[in-house]
């Protein structure tokens, strides 16, 4: 609205200024024409021009960005959610859920707005909206943005618990693709809970891969967390390599 009135006003000053034969364009600024420019045609189709308009890569936000590029990590996921039907922004390899709190914050005084669980943690969406209407990005996608906090397990609002945590191969599930490489600190062949050690926990998360595949779902899963015997499938075979890594971790502490 307040372009539109500086617009109205801009016209009326040219037609007043005109007849004194006063060059009335001068009075819009270069720079606004410029920004205005950037943000007309705000659409995308792949993964980086949607990044393009989210995020600022040098901190100016010159072209209608909400994301200081220079302060947070950032990727796009096209199709992601649990039936692909999202448009993913993820912002991740944040110190703490307050940053959540302080990105928001900061869309929020570039003229987005989020909406979204009214809990900020792990693995929370929000869908992207706007303040100012000439931000809004033209497509036919569910448009999200994601958080991501290092070394946390996911998690998601239950209708019994406000929060509880995903496991690696629910998280997957959940979000469409693998969250371990903005989660965790480091990706080890076996550690699929992220504690750091190969233990029976991982062989049965393991399994839990392995179940999900049978039913024929197509699952973006960590080939080097889950392959442990590195054959190039997740099966059995792999659970059973981790219970045999795991025992004899146990023996040789003894
Ligand atoms: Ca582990
Ligand atoms: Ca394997």
């Amino acid at each position: 609205m307040k372009k539109l009135i500086s617009f109205i006003l801009a016209a009326v000053v040219m037609t007043a200024a005109m007849p004194l034969g006063i060059e009335g364009t001068s009075r819009i600024p270069a720079a606004a024409l410029a920004a205005d420019a950037a943000k007309t045609g705000r659409s995308y189709s792949d993964s980086e021009e949607l990044k393009a308009l989210l995020v600022s890569p040098d901190g100016s936000f010159s072209g209608g960005e909400g994301i200081d590029g220079t302060k947070y990590k950032t990727d796009v996921k096209l199709g992601a959610g649990y039936n692909g039907s999202s448009d993913m922004l993820i912002v991740y390899g944040l110190e703490s859920t307050d940053q959540i709190g302080e990105v928001l914050t900061e869309l929020g005084g570039h003229g987005y707005m989020m909406a979204g669980d009214p809990e900020d943690y792990c693995g929370c969406v929000k869908t992207i909206g706007y303040f100012d209407q000439e931000l809004k990005i033209q497509t036919d996608r569910l448009l999200h943005i994601q958080f991501f906090v290092k070394d946390r397990m996911p998690g998601f609002m239950t209708a019994f618990d406000l929060f509880d945590e995903y496991d690696l191969v629910e998280a997957t599930k959940a979000f469409g693709f693998d969250p371990a490489p903005y989660v965790f600190g480091t990706i080890a062949p076996g550690d699929a809970d992220n504690d750091g050690k190969v233990t029976a926990a991982d062989a049965s998360l393991t399994l839990a891969a392995y179940a999900e595949l049978m039913t024929g779902a197509a699952m973006d899963l960590n080939m080097t967390i889950f392959d442990y015997n590195d054959d190039g499938a997740i099966d059995a075979a792999d659970s059973s390599e981790m219970l045999e890594t795991y025992a004899d971790n146990m023996t040789s502490v003894k």
